[in-house]
């Protein structure tokens, strides 16, 4: 027998971890693995099909979606139909959460939010997106219709959280609370396989990751902090590198593997942040945390945001502890 542990066998034997488990958050995890296998497919021949460009619809933030955002959230939602164990998707490519009609996944005990293919302007140009998705369990008695209550529940109230990178190599990262663990796709089987087991940020970083050219419409403290990065330091290995992909998930997994931080703060053109909360900041949150990172929107932990709204934006400063509190200090002193 190879030493290879499989997404699936690897779920299955963390089933244990939770006594309640009857197989369901097991399942559901199982469900994302299989339609990640197929977005990957397509994303991976991006380039030889008639699939890139714009789908000429536009979704409820006002973006230009592209064909491979539409054929993800397609094959997520009907991954997580099939499978029977979720209830409502709320989606970024959807204005209204998605209800599962059918009698089982009525009745199913789990709500997933999902942003199906992140950072899909960088398709064209063949740089890395990602899917990112949260997973919460249901609060209202199952017999009956789920409701909006059971979509809008705090960061903290996530069962489970990950992403995929679609990257040189394709790879899936989750959490269910008890540390972080990647799987690289073997495509010669098919097969995410363990390759990164207990995930954890180092504690120290010398990576900066923002979109500079934002640079006016920054917070003062942003920028003192930025103007921090950049000061030559020998002590603290400053200046630090200034890294920024444009796809979250791929910015994130690299500060999560090398140290670094990365930085959406608000600006005058997004006055509450760009990143949505309930699909790219919580899920990201929970992992950087589960990593032993830190998550915030300067002043308040990501995962304590009160949800009022599906489509709500927030500022996010993730990455090593001692950076990202070290901005908010930033933030606290220049105002
Ligand atoms: P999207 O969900 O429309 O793809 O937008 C989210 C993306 C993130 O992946 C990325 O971090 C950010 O937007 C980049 O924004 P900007 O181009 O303003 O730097
Ligand atoms: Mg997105």
């Amino acid at each position: 027998m190879s030493g290879i542990t499989t997404l699936g066998q690897f779920i299955i034997e963390k089933q244990a971890d939770f006594p309640y488990a009857k197989g369901e958050l097991s399942r559901l995890l199982r469900d994302i693995g299989i339609a990640a296998k197929i977005v990957n497919r397509e994303v991976n021949k991006a380039g030889l099909v008639d699939i890139l460009g714009d789908s000429g619809q536009i979704n409820v933030q006002g973006e230009g979606q592209k064909k491979l955002d539409v054929y993800a959230d397609e094959q997520f939602i009907k991954a997580l139909q099939s499978g029977g164990e979720c209830c409502v998707v709320a989606s970024e490519e959807h204005e209204n959460p998605v209800y599962m009609q059918s009698g089982v996944s009525k009745n199913a005990k789990y709500i997933v939010c999902i942003d199906p293919l992140d950072g899909s302007s960088n398709i064209d140009v063949n740089v890395s997106v990602g899917t990112i998705f949260s997973i919460y369990r249901r609060l209202s008695d199952t017999g009956v219709s789920c409701n909006s209550n059971d979509i809008l529940q705090h960061g903290t109230q996530q069962v489970a959280a990950g992403y995929v990178i679609y990257g040189s190599s394709t790879m899936l990262v989750y959490t269910t609370g008890k540390g972080v663990n990647g799987f690289t796709l073997d495509p010669s089987i098919g097969e995410f396989c363990l390759s990164h087991p207990d995930m954890k940020i180092p504690e120290a970083g010398n990576i900066y990751s923002i979109n500079e050219g934002n640079y006016s419409k920054f917070p003062n403290g942003v920028k003192q902090y930025i103007k921090y990065c950049q000061m030559e330091d020998a002590a603290t290995q400053r200046p630090y590198a200034s890294r920024y992909i444009g796809s979250m998930v791929a910015d994130i997994h690299r500060n999560l593997l090398k140290g670094g931080i990365f930085l959406y703060p608000t600006t005058s053109a997004h006055p509450n942040g760009k990143l949505r909360l309930m699909y790219e900041c919580n899920p990201i949150a929970f992992i950087i945390e589960q990593a032993g990172g830190r998550a915030t929107n300067g002043y308040q932990r990501i995962l304590d945001i009160e949800p009022k709204t599906l489509h709500q934006r927030t500022a996010a400063f993730l990455g090593n502890t001692a950076m990202v509190k070290l901005l908010e200090d930033f933030l606290l002193k220049h105002q």
